[in-house]
């Protein structure tokens, strides 16, 4: 019975002593602290707007900052995320280029007791202990607010139909997911809107381009009323290819974007494109507040999103608040 007890007492003191009593025992300061991040590429100016905020705010709070640029490859986020664990960061940030095939990588990073917080993407899993936190837009939201300007705008011009082509972003990806379904359970109750296409920009300027020959080419310069785009970057590729036909942006096709990169936002004032709905990069300062939380021994919101709107041409877009990043 003794021995009992005095095993009992050693293991307790063990544990209190690694801090595996269950949670994240409060860093020293925060120099010591590391942080893994693996990005997921460069895809768009929103992603190197993304990858500087990271890096200014951890600078900012003093955090030692590992970051790996995957290169639009799951596997290279994957062994990014092994190498986090090897080193033994204190957290671990990604943003899924995908939403699948994490579950055993981020069990791994369970097991070896260093947390994740996801940004900017979110992951689709059974088990959500696998992550600490999501931080990013509400992409669903992002959706309905293109879908609502598009309605809007077929009121004021009184229009009886219309036919659309999406342009998505990564497939299987939460924005590219997300923001079709928003977009889509706002408009398709509606007889004026017709999606007569949806095609993989990939979120990438030049498949953009290349999405938008292949549209005109299939459905005719007078075939399509409005292009929905994901991106921004994307939306760029198809003012190149509207301005070699010869097409009027924002009037003879009414263009919808997302981001808000500063040079969609500048077509908006020049009336090329018709919406630009808001989708900041800029999520690094929230980022290393809940990475200073998380290592002061704090529960996390599970669920953090930043405020976001839309700028279009019912918009007064000499506003100073008109504009981008
Ligand atoms: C959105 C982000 C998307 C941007 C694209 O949060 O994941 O990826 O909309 C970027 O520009 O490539």
């Amino acid at each position: 019975m003794r021995r009992g007890i005095a095993l009992g007492l050693i293991l307790i003191l063990l544990l209190g002593l690694s801090g595996c009593a269950g949670k994240q025992e409060p860093a020293a300061d925060n120099a010591s602290i590391v942080v893994g991040f693996s990005q997921l590429g460069s895809e768009s100016s929103w992603r190197i707007a993304n990858t500087v905020s990271m890096e200014q705010a951890a600078k900012e709070a003093g955090f030692s900052l590992m970051m790996e640029n995957a290169n639009q490859k799951q596997e290279k986020q994957i062994d990014a995320i092994r190498s986090f664990i090897a080193y033994r960061v204190d957290v671990i940030v990604f943003s899924p280029i995908v939403e699948t095939g994490w579950d055993n990588v981020l069990t791994e990073a369970k097991q070896a007791g260093i947390p994740v917080i996801l940004m900017d993407r979110m992951i689709e899993t059974q088990d959500d202990s696998l992550y600490t936190a999501y931080i990013g837009a509400d992409f669903y939201a992002e959706g309905q607010r293109a879908g609502e300007y598009l309605v809007r705008k077929a009121d004021a011009l009184g229009a009886e139909h219309l036919r659309i082509a999406e342009i998505h972003g990564t497939t299987d990806s939460t924005p590219m997911r997300d923001r079709q379904k928003g977009f889509m359970d706002v408009i398709s109750g509606d007889p004026r809107f017709t999606v007569i296409d949806s095609v993989d920009g990939d979120f990438l300027r030049s498949k953009g381009e290349e999405c938008a020959q292949q549209l005109l080419k299939q459905h005719g310069t007078e075939g399509i009323d409005v292009i929905y785009s994901h991106n921004d970057s994307m939306m760029l590729g198809v003012l190149d290819v509207l301005d070699k036909k010869k097409i009027q942006p924002g009037k003879d096709i009414l263009l919808i974007t997302v981001d808000g990169e500063k040079d969609a936002v500048d077509a908006l004032k020049a009336g090329r494109i018709n919406c630009v709905v808001q989708c900041t990069p800029d999520l690094g300062p929230a980022v290393m507040d809940l990475v200073r939380d998380l290592t002061a021994g704090k529960e996390l919101p599970k669920v953090n999103h930043p405020d976001e709107g839309a700028f279009s041409d019912f918009d007064n877009l000499n506003d100073p608040a008109v504009e981008g990043f």
